[in-house]
């Protein structure tokens, strides 16, 4: 197997070599283009029976309403991937088709994520519209509907991957994944008890294990190491290769995170904060913690995790009178020279320009 040190794709559209119209789209637009197609197979072509008309049209509304409104990095990054880690000779239209089919997987398993995830920290906003739960007539049946989409994410594999030597690879891959979020989100929430206000909790090491399982492995790992396996690279040893560079990606997305719940804008981060009202181990409140006066602490003790406003203004006074944005900028700063040399140490046979196409995507957001 030839890795290739940079795409020779470029923005990844195809040259024409293959004819027909969708030869000419980039690979973004070709993947904007599936999502229908996908949802037409998802609806229409099995559970064809009369009786479950309803439940398919409801499946075909959540699936509109919650998957294809975020930025689809992660989606998109399994065909960027495997772009770089195959020559455009061993790539055919069908592995293209794949690998966007794989990409709207994650994307899907995001959703189901973020469906759940915003019901447990109460929040009203998602992707610039009001969150699935907060819907006239959802309410907690989008529990259920979370649980479809994830359903979904197999049906898709089976459809476009079970003749494929990776199929049980990416199955395995998929559900290791879920597993280790749901743990993140567990330790989350169990670290932010409604009412209980116990600043101790909030150390370093318990947030990097939250993030860590929460957010790195779905959003970092998975859609590359999803890609690897789609162009046959196995080898353990790369695998861990690949985490290791992608974990830490991971852990600085959510500190930007943290960062954009409490100091961003929600005209462009689509989502209003509820971290502070939440009581959650949020990177602000660990970095706080670090460089405050005890006079500060017992402010911080009488309004941090309560949802009044004059409780969450006092706790962001705080944050201000600390500097948190000015040292949260420093932080980028050095996690990025940090993640470079990281790069440079563990990417080995690995072609740097998946891990630097990601870090130019995520470093400098503000959403
Ligand atoms: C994100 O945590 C983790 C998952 C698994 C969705 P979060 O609650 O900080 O995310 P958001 O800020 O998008 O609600
Ligand atoms: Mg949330
Ligand atoms: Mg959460
Ligand atoms: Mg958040």
């Amino acid at each position: 197997l030839t890795l290739r040190a940079a795409s020779l794709q470029g923005d990844g559209v195809c040259n024409g070599t293959h004819g027909g119209r969708k030869a000419l789209l980039s690979d973004p637009q070709r993947f904007e283009a599936q999502f229908d197609e996908l949802l037409t197979e998802l609806t229409e072509r099995d559970f064809t029976e009369p009786g479950l008309t309803d439940a398919m049209s409801r499946l075909k509304q959540v699936m509109v309403y919650n998957v294809p409104g975020g930025k689809k990095n992660r989606g998109l990054s399994v065909i960027g991937s495997l772009r770089e880690l195959l020559p455009p000779s061993q790539l055919t239209q069908d592995g293209v088709q794949r690998a966007l089919v794989v990409g709207w997987c994650i994307e899907m398993l995001q959703a189901f994520f973020l469906m759940t995830d915003d019901i447990m920290d109460a929040s009203v906003t998602r992707r610039g519209q009001p969150c699935w739960y907060k819907k006239d007539g959802i309410g907690l049946d989008a529990i259920n509907d979370s649980l479809l989409v994830e359903g979904s994410i197999y049906r898709l594999l089976r459809r476009h991957c079970r003749d494929q030597p990776y199929y049980v690879h990416l199955l395995e891959l998929f559900n290791e994944t879920t597993f280790q979020t749901e743990l993140g989100q567990v330790l989350d929430l169990i670290t932010a008890p409604p009412g209980q206000i116990d600043l101790g909790r909030f150390t370093m090491e318990r947030y990097k294990t939250i993030v860590k399982y929460k957010t790195a492995f779905y959003s970092f790992y998975l859609p590359v190491a999803s890609a690897m396996y789609m162009a046959g690279i196995n080898s353990e040893e790369e695998h861990k290769n690949a985490k290791h560079i992608l974990l830490e990606m991971g852990e600085f997305f959510q500190i930007q995170d943290d960062f954009l719940d409490c100091f961003g804008d929600p005209a462009v981060t689509g989502k209003i904060g509820t971290d502070i009202q939440d009581n959650k181990c949020s990177w602000l409140v660990v970095k706080a913690l670090e460089v405050m006066t005890p006079e500060q602490r017992s402010v911080l003790e009488l309004c941090y995790g309560r949802s009044d406003e004059t409780s969450v203004t006092k706790v962001k006074e705080l944050y201000h009178s600390l500097q948190m944005p000015a040292l949260y900028q420093s932080y980028e700063e050095e996690s990025y020279q940090r993640l470079q040399k990281l790069i440079a140490l563990h990417a080995q046979s690995l072609p740097h320009s998946i891990f630097l196409n990601f870090a130019k995507k995520i470093y400098k957001r503000d959403k």
